[in-house]
């Protein structure tokens, strides 16, 4: 039933001309098509680390996610050595649409704690094994966050995990989006 049919009252107005004389409803997009451009691999997860030593280890996250066919970039920053980009990043990755940050460091690993500290992201902390202390001192350094700083902590070279546990939170949240 058409406009004017359900009242009478009302008659049906034209789509006007446009300046080219073409009229408007030419420059609607086909709906089946109206997100051709955008980027759905936007990615999920960021996979950050403290140096460019760290991602032979840190791969392994990569490789779990690319698995579970979830997006994610990789990025090197350090709390100590840059700490402005660590800063940054993390305050923008939520609007960025990141879903989770898996952040691997190694020695005095203050990364995944900082990372937290500027997003409400659940990040993920990845103590990586260096030369000495057995990789006792990244795993305190990751485990031991003071309270209202949340860390998921994974075992030393714990990248795999890291990865496994991103996919959970990620499939998660879209049964709570799908349910909703
Ligand atoms: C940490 O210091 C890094 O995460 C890395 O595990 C460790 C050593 O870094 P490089 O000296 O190899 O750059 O910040």
């Amino acid at each position: 039933m058409t406009q004017s049919e359900s009242d009478p009252q009302v008659p049906e107005v034209p789509f006007p001309e446009r300046p080219g004389g073409a009229p408007e409803t030419a420059t609607m997009p086909d709906p089946e098509h109206a997100f051709d451009d955008m980027d759905t691999d936007a990615p999920q997860v960021g996979i950050i680390m403290g140096s460019a030593s760290d991602e032979e280890k840190m791969a392994k996250a990569g490789e779990a996610l690319a698995e579970a066919g979830i997006s994610f970039e990789v990025r090197v920053m350090s709390a100590h050595r840059t700490p402005e980009v660590v800063t940054e990043y993390c305050k923008a990755a939520e609007m960025r649409g990141l879903k989770v940050i898996i952040a691997g460091a190694g020695m005095s690993a203050a990364l995944p704690g900082v990372a937290a500290a500027h997003t409400r992201l659940p990040v993920i902390g990845v103590p990586i094994l260096g030369k000495s202390l057995s990789g006792m001192d990244s795993l305190f350094s990751v485990a031991q966050m003071p309270p209202g700083v949340p860390v998921a902590c994974m075992a030393v070279d714990g990248a795999k995990n890291a990865g496994l546990y991103a996919q959970r939170i990620i499939e998660l949240a879209e049964r709570g989006t799908a349910a909703g």
